[in-house]
């Protein structure tokens, strides 16, 4: 069985039901089985910074699917839930990344692992803390990375419980 910890975003439409969606459709698939969802975080938009707030969750689940398998699952997802590629880094109904696959480390093109800019991500590493204190990237645990960053964009959303809807 293989350890792997997933990270959602979505920041158009119904985005509750987008993360919702997201969630049923991979606790339905035969080969994959959600171990723990984190709090749901209202998180201010990164990199293309003039659109909307973003709803951010991570999750961890045991699958015996390979990584490009897993891969193919998010794209999926992404695109059942009609996630549509237009501006880079722009607004999508929802994003499904694999931040972490047991311990492998790989740059390969198209599935770089650990993903490769968790460490300077707020939104990524606050939920990750919900589930795993002690994870280590790169030699280091987790709240080294966090330490550094502005948490101040980053706000719990107290009202939403994603895993007592599925
Ligand atoms: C300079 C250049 C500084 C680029 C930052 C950061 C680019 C993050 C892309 C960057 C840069 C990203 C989410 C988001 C995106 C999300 C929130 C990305 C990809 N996804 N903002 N921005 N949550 N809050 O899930 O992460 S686009
Ligand atoms: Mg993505
Ligand atoms: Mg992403």
């Amino acid at each position: 069985m293989n350890k792997a910890y997933l990270g959602l975003g979505t920041n158009m439409g119904n985005r509750v039901k987008y993360l919702r969606d997201a969630c049923v459709m991979l606790s339905n698939h035969k080969n994959i089985s959600i171990c723990k969802i984190s709090k749901v975080y209202e998180t201010k938009a990164w990199g293309y910074t003039n659109q909307d707030d973003f709803l951010n969750i991570c999750m961890e689940i045991d699958t015996n699917l390979e990584p490009e398998e897993l891969l193919e699952v998010c794209h999926n997802i992404e695109n059942q839930l009609k996630r549509v590629r237009t501006i880079r880094w722009g607004p999508r109904t929802i994003d499904v990344d694999i931040l972490f696959f047991n311990n492998i480390a790989s740059d390969d093109k198209v599935l770089t692992l650990p993903h490769p800019r968790i460490k300077e991500r707020a939104f990524v590493l606050i939920p990750l803390m919900d589930l795993n204190k002690e994870l280590i990237i790169d030699d280091k645990n987790i709240s080294c990375y966090l330490s550094k960053l502005n948490k101040e964009e980053i706000e719990e959303v107290k009202e939403i419980n994603i895993a007592f809807s599925i």
